[in-house]
């Protein structure tokens, strides 16, 4: 598409010629091929969002002041309530972990302090209504019997207190040395009104009259804040981003990210060790986009995170590879073999008689999980080019498999190249392909790409997305700044041509999944969001994964048509999940609505019958629902059209009729110029 307005003109006349009859089509009863049961899927993307900030629902930001050699630990995010307040970054002999040495140290700035206290702006504010937060920190310290802290949410632009809570001290008794004299103090806040505005911050003070004879500060550490999580899990997700991705009807999640597994330099992976049990044990690590990662959403998190979604885990493991383009050697390979064989066992191992799963079961988790998949890397034709791939083709991918397939030869093995990217999949493996494309890439390269493949090409399409207007190419190229209709019109096409495959496709997810609108790499995404919910914004893109997503395929139909070669309508039938009758299809570069009809067609040994003296066939649909997207129109602006979070304005409407078929069993109707539908009997 993207027409300048001159050649649209011309382009409409030979259109309007080529589409004037209807085409007709006519589905098969069998004869198809049994499709993968998980076709559309999640991916946790991480750029500049590794849950941080965004489905990971931990208001207070940097609570832990957690660094590393690249980004280190600071202050970020805290400021002094008043001018009586100092705060300083302590690396103290007596930290409250190994994993977080730094702490923050609240003293008297001069003798006449009555008060001292500390807020947090959190991620770019704070979403505050009357419902429960639940509150911990950590104090080191000494103070007189009967001391409290005060714990508010407050505007950060004019000092209302929403909601406030006193903290009993628990440093008045005697504290023991367990934890270096490191005491948890534990609240829940209700505030009493909801915030006008996103601008809130959460504080802690206390007097200084509280403290003990001698003492003339207090350390805090871990200090954490969450609203109400999905399904009100501890250390848990945002229930409100949760939601929009669970209309998607996802049904496996892809963890724990692209690029984070890597790390940007040899020894900064994402060691999955470090990111389970308590929180004051994970030391976070230096995140690939700029900052450092709290890992609190660690890797026993993503599983609930599929238990509560009713996802099936792809685990991603370190293959070995880091983003500066280094990787491990022949000889050290073995490091992260072992590192991923602990981490399945980890997830799977028996509770009582594996060393990993012992480890599970001691963190509250004895029942193991199912791992169907597991993927060796991410991107490994990328980084480190062409050395880097090549040791991925000749030592570090085959150690991977053997490995694997010798301790779980249930699981399947996923390379993180797929056959598109110059490499041999060696079986019983399967690759995965990330499509960063144009539109008419997609449609053009995409839609029949499938078709080569044989059974043993089994292919995951873990990432993928329009990314670039036609013409725009490479990464220096121009990058839209949203998902747009026609992009997302062509990501359509393409799925269409991964389920007409679907016994060779493991799946698809869109990546990145979410976008944080105060911090970002880049904007495609399907569900932009901030701190305040009212900003949270479904994408183009969005809309049609939710709408060929909702309607999974078990098994493709043959169909017949009268269009001698596809398109401007792409479409693939099968049968659903319940036998139902599934029609999928998009219309891409026509300028005119396209009649269609399709005819179900009867399998062997039924018959016509009459009832009422209306003749009926036991099998065959007489009625349908019709799910139709369109885009605001066909002008260049138009397509281009996308879900802008700050004017609220959806451009993508959704409409779902009723279809009777006629006397023949024919079904009738058209369909619209860039536009994807579903038609379901
Ligand atoms: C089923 O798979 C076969 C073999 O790959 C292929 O030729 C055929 O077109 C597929 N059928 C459908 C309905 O997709
Ligand atoms: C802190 O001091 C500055 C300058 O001395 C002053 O402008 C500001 O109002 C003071 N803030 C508070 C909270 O007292
Ligand atoms: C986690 O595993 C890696 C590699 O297996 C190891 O180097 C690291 O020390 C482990 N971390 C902890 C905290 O045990
Ligand atoms: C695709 O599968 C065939 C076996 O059906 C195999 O011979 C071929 O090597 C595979 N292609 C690639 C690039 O892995
Ligand atoms: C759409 O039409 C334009 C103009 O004719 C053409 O350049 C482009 O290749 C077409 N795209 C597809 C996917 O057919
Ligand atoms: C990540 O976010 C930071 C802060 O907004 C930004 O400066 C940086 O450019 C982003 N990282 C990348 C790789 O774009
Ligand atoms: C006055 C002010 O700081 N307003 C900010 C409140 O928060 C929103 C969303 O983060 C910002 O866009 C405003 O600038």
């Amino acid at each position: 598409m993207f027409l300048s307005t001159k050649s649209a003109a011309l382009a409409a006349v030979t259109l309007l010629a080529s589409v004037t009859s209807a085409i007709d089509l006519v589905v098969k009863p069998s004869g198809g091929n049994v499709s993968s049961p998980y076709m559309y899927g999640l991916m946790h993307e991480d750029i500049n969002n590794s849950g941080d900030g965004g489905i990971y629902a931990e208001l207070v930001r940097n609570r832990a002041f957690q660094g590393s050699k690249e980004f280190p630990s600071s202050l970020e995010g805290w400021s002094a309530t008043n001018n009586d307040t100092k705060l300083t970054l302590t690396k103290l002999s007596t930290p409250l972990s190994s994993a977080l040495p730094y702490s923050m140290n609240v003293a008297a700035d001069k003798s006449s302090a009555k008060k001292l206290g500390f807020s947090n702006d959190g991620f770019w504010g704070m979403d505050v209504k009357p419902q429960k937060y639940t509150g911990s920190f950590y104090v080191r310290g000494a103070t007189k019997k009967g001391a409290k802290f005060t714990a508010s949410l407050q505007s950060g632009l004019t000092g209302d207190v929403f909601g406030s809570v006193e903290v009993k001290s628990k440093l008045d008794a005697k504290v023991s040395q367990k934890d270096n004299g490191w005491v948890q103090h534990f609240f829940t806040l209700v505030p009493k009104v909801a915030a006008p505005n996103s601008n809130n911050t959460f504080v802690i003070e206390f007097e200084t009259k509280d403290l003990a004879e001698g003492t003339a500060s207090l350390d805090f550490n871990l200090i954490s804040l969450f609203p109400p999580t999905y399904k009100n899990r501890a250390n848990g997700l945002r229930p409100d981003l949760v939601e929009v991705l669970k209309e998607l009807k996802p049904t496996f999640l892809r963890l724990p990210g692209g690029n984070m597994l890597e790390g940007n330099t040899i020894d900064h992976w994402w060691k999955w060790n470090e990111t389970i049990g308590p929180l004051k044990d994970r030391p976070g690590m230096a995140g690939v986009w700029e900052y450092q990662l709290t890992t609190g959403l660690g890797l026993i998190d993503y599983m609930n995170w599929c238990d509560d979604l009713d996802l099936a885990p792809m685990v991603a493991v370190w293959s070995g590879l880091a983003l500066d383009g280094t990787f491990l050697s022949k000889e050290d390979i073995h490091i992260a073999v072992d590192h991923a064989l602990d981490q399945i066992e980890f997830l799977t191992g028996d509770a009582k008689t594996t060393k990993w799963g012992k480890v599970r079961a001691s963190l509250g988790y004895p029942k193991p999980w199912k791992v169907r998949w597991v993927e060796i890397g991410n991107e490994d034709w990328l980084a480190g080019r062409p050395a880097g791939f090549d040791s991925y083709k000749e030592y570090r991918f085959p150690a991977f498999l053997k490995a694997f397939t010798e301790k779980y030869p249930e699981i399947q093995v996923i390379a993180s190249p797929s056959i598109f990217d110059d490499m041999v999949i060696p079986a019983p493996a399967a690759g995965d392909t990330h499509p960063y494309w144009t539109p008419d890439q997609f449609i053009k390269e995409g839609f029949n790409r499938f078709d080569q493949l044989t059974k043993q090409n089994l292919t995951l399409i873990g990432e993928a997305a329009s990314v670039h207007p036609n013409g725009g190419i490479g990464w220096d190229g121009p990058l839209q700044h949203l998902p747009w209709w026609a992009g997302s019109v062509a990501e359509a096409i393409f799925l269409l041509g991964a389920e007409r495959n679907g016994d060779r496709i493991i799946g698809a997810t869109y990546a990145p999944i979410l976008r944080s609108l105060d911090r970002w790499q880049w904007a495609m995404t399907l569900v932009q969001h901030a701190a305040d919910p009212t900003l949270t914004t479904k994408s183009t893109s969005w809309w049609v994964w939710k709408l060929l997503g909702n309607h999974p395929i078990k098994e493709t139909l043959p169909v017949s048509h009268s269009n001698g070669e596809i398109g401007p309508l792409y479409w693939v039938a099968g049968k659903g999940f319940k036998n139902e009758k599934i029609w999928k299809a998009a219309v891409y570069n026509s300028t005119a609505n396209i009649p269609v009809t399709i005819k179900f067609e009867a399998g062997k040994g039924l018959k016509e019958t009459i009832v009422n003296g209306v003749k009926k066939l036991l099998g065959i649909p007489t009625k349908a629902t019709l799910w139709t997207q369109t885009g605001p129109g066909l002008s260049e602006d138009e397509q281009y059209a996308v879900n802008d979070p700050f004017t609220g304005v959806n451009v993508v409407t959704e409409k779902k009729t009723e279809v009777k078929a006629d006397k023949d069993w024919v079904f009738r109707f058209s369909l619209e110029p860039l536009s994807v539908a579903v038609l379901e009997a």
